[in-house]
């Protein structure tokens, strides 16, 4: 797989996925530090005696049959990957876990020989690929004893295969009757009731359970292998792939998170107070944290689905996507079409006639298969496909921009050698294909026939602000978390018999959300959540609804759009297709500075344009909270 991390194993493995082509996965991080100085004076003449550290020749030689052999396995592993994913059972998953054992096994080698290599005079390229193998996290670092890799492999196959099985049964023999998470989500995004709500959120919950051992396993390995390449931790690995130190990257993430909480905090305050008006304050206190079921989605995560019950301006003019894809008769291929005709208006490349061939758009009947959606290239030779089980909607138009996003840098980098088949940085990959689902907007869906008419007065424009910040920036402390619990629980601060109070000190810390009815440490609630099982990276999604925006505003001014950010859309634009293109085909090749300067003019991350994006909402906002409480 190749580029977003798919799944569990593939994420974990990510090499496969994260080094390269899986798009959900894990992926491998980047830029090393700076060679080696270069003496400045002319050094005297060597004396003959034994030679001293490794030279620039083996470390070429080394890095550059690392890249040959490190393809073979990154495709026999996706390959594997491919298979399991789209098809769960017990020879898929042994498959796919012999193919990631293989290939833990050699990095385990290669990452303590890079190590080696480190301290030789090489040029910046082979620098940076030795870099990349230090730090890649995907397949997670293995043990070297082989029992313990073979068990860390299984684990990672079983605990994604458990999740994209799990569904909840209730009844016996004929009439058992159950429900799988795209059903439960579908109760959770519609349903107003209170109980039915909280039936289908206890549902999926429960099915993570099981998980609970496997996780507190797989934690002690991967830790164990993690420490065997001489990280404190598989957390420190995960920070170790920002080119700057872990340390400076817990920073860089708070710092970015102090950025935009101002702007969630306001959001939460209506928000709450629409859900406290609806439910009641018996339900929903209007100074405290508001259930984690009653927010249109499984985890919390993204609320655009509770739209209808906080609407700024009720009667006043709201697009509804789903509906107008519905009217139009969408079907999942035509979904995907369309998602490709935004790439192909920037002048981008058509997709390659494989993907329409090999991609899986639905659900099949007959199989079990992990519906989360990903990217991939499978063969990492432009063998882009992505998998995903589409519903007709507007959630799953953006979804499908996302994932393109994602093929669409693997078909840019492709041709780099596999060590440079990466994002910048992991948020960039994840941030492609939303940055230009910013450029859906009301005047693109009317020009491409969706709805008739563009709302331009001030009531509708905060109407539609308020849909995409439900989205946009309810989801920011949730990005921050996943990442945060399991830093914790890698570092050891949070052992297994406090999972589940950590996570949900963390939610109400961040996101100000209560688990619905009191949970025990039965319970795994995290691991309800594909990316924990999938040992998927989390921080990557924050990272990416920052930097979209950022994106979004270069790509924009290139696009020559003059006006607020949010009437931007860069549809059609040959200049911004170009801009995007050129960071595209740098891959890992540079650290991440380097690629957003191309873009963007700045060496840093930053959250004003996502600020100045929403500032229209932002203030809206604020009178409406001047007589409430806010916080939590
Ligand atoms: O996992 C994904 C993508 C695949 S990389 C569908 N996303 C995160 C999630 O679903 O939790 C995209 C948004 C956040
Ligand atoms: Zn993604």
């Amino acid at each position: 797989m190749r580029s977003s991390a798919p799944a569990a194993l593939a994420l974990a493995l990510a090499l496969p996925l994260g080094l390269t082509a899986l798009a959900c996965g894990p992926t491998p991080a980047p830029p090393p530090p700076p060679p080696p100085k270069k003496e400045a004076a002319p050094t005297p003449p060597p004396e003959p005696t034994e030679p001293t550290g490794p030279t620039a020749e083996e470390a070429r030689a080394f890095v550059d049959q690392a890249d040959r052999e490190l393809r073979e396995l990154y495709v026999a592993a996706s390959r594997a990957e491919w298979e399991k994913n789209t098809n769960i059972t017990d020879e898929t998953e042994a498959a796919a876990a012999r193919a990631n054992e293989k290939l833990m096994e050699y990095m385990g080698g290669a990452i303590k020989r890079a190590s080696e290599l480190a301290s030789a005079p090489v040029d910046p390229d082979t620098a940076r690929k030795l870099h990349l193998l230090r730090v890649t996290a995907s397949p997670p670092p293995a043990p070297s004893d082989p029992a313990k890799r073979q068990a860390l492999a299984d684990l990672g196959a079983k605990m994604e295969g458990i999740y994209g099985k799990g569904k909840q049964c209730t009844g016996e023999g004929k009439r058992q009757v159950c429900r799988d998470l795209g059903q439960l989500s579908d109760v959770i995004a519609s349903s107003r009731s209170y109980d039915e709500l909280l039936d289908a959120w206890k549902a999926w919950h429960g099915v993570a359970r099981e998980l609970r051992p496997l996780y507190a396993r797989f934690v002690e390995l991967a830790n164990e292998g993690a420490r065997e390449i001489n990280y404190a931790d598989l957390g420190e690995l995960w920070r170790a792939g920002y080119d700057m130190t872990p340390a400076e990257f817990e920073a860089e993430s708070e710092r970015l998170w102090q950025q935009v909480r101002p702007l969630y905090e306001q959001l939460h305050c209506h928000v709450r107070a629409q859900l406290s008006a609806k439910y009641g304050a018996a339900k929903v206190p209007a100074d405290g944290l508001i259930p984690a079921h009653l927010l249109g989605n499984m985890w919390a995560q993204e609320w655009g689905n509770i739209y209808p019950l906080v609407v700024p301006y009720p009667g006043k003019t709201s697009i509804d996507v789903t509906a107008a894809l519905k009217r139009a008769k969408y079907d999942e291929l035509r979904l995907v079409r369309l998602g490709e005709s935004f790439f192909t208006s920037l002048g981008l490349d058509p997709l390659p006639a494989t993907f329409w061939e090999r991609s899986m758009f639905q659900k099949p009947k007959d199989r079990e298969v992990v519906c989360h959606a990903s990217a991939w290239d499978v063969d990492f030779n432009d063998d882009l496909r992505i998998k995903m089980c589409i519903k007709i909607d507007a959630e799953d138009l953006i979804t499908v921009h996302h994932e393109l996003g994602h093929n669409y840098y693997f078909h840019y980098y492709y041709k780099l050698p596999v060590l440079f088949q990466s994002g910048a940085h992991d948020g960039f990959h994840e941030a492609i294909g939303d940055a230009l689902a910013l450029s859906v907007t009301p005047a693109y869906l009317q020009k491409i026939g969706l709805i008739d008419q563009v709302p331009d007065n001030d009531q509708a424009v905060i109407n539609q602000m308020m849909q995409d910040a439900l989205d946009k920036i309810g989801f920011l402390p949730f990005g921050k978390l996943i990442d945060q619990w399991r830093w914790d629980v890698f570092s050891g601060k949070t052992p297994a018999e406090q999972y589940n109070a950590a996570w949900w000190q963390l939610r109400a810390k961040y996101q100000g959300v209560a688990p619905p009815e009191p949970r025990t440490e039965e319970d795994f609630d995290a691991g309800a959540k594909y990316h924990i099982p999938a040992n998927v990276p989390y921080t990557r999604y924050f990272l990416a609804r920052i930097l979209q925006f950022q994106f979004h505003k270069a790509l924009c001014a290139a696009a020559g759009h003059s006006g607020p950010l949010h009437e931007c859309s860069i549809y059609g634009s040959k200049e911004a297709g170009a801009k995007l293109q050129a960071m595209l085909e740098l891959g890992a090749s540079k650290p991440w500075p380097d690629a957003l300067e191309a873009l963007t003019g700045s060496r840093q991350m930053d959250a004003a344009p996502m600020i100045e994006y929403f500032e229209p909402l932002r203030a809206w906002l604020a009178a409406q909270n001047a007589p409430r409480t806010c916080g939590w």
